[in-house]
């Protein structure tokens, strides 16, 4: 897909909608804490079909009650409004209770 490198001025704009993201090594940031661990893997089981229906995959780890993610568009070299969508949907997830989409 051809999707443009968003800028830094427009990466930085458009963080201010996502007030628990950071900008770390040039990808979107987020540190998720839940109540355990089988609410942090059913996040991510949410997340991992969305991503897979919007083809664009995050960079994560989990560590029982933690998830960090690390979002950038590797086929355009950077931040792209595709990864500020999924952030979106991220934090959609992580306020529904597992299962529930
Ligand atoms: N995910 C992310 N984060 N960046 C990409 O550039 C990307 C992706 N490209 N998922 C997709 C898959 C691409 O490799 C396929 C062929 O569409």
């Amino acid at each position: 897909m051809n999707i443009a490198k968003l800028s830094d001025k427009e990466v930085a704009s458009r963080l201010h909608e996502l007030p628990d993201w950071t900008l770390a090594a040039g990808k979107l940031h987020r540190e998720y804490k839940f109540a355990g661990f089988a609410e942090a893997f059913g996040f991510m089981s949410t997340c991992a079909l969305v991503a897979q229906k919007k083809d664009h995959h995050p960079e994560w780890s989990n560590v029982f009650d933690r998830v960090v993610v690390d979002l950038s568009t590797h086929d355009a070299g950077g931040i792209t409004a595709l990864d500020f969508a999924l952030a979106t949907e991220m934090e959609g997830a992580a306020r529904r209770p597992a299962g529930a989409i």
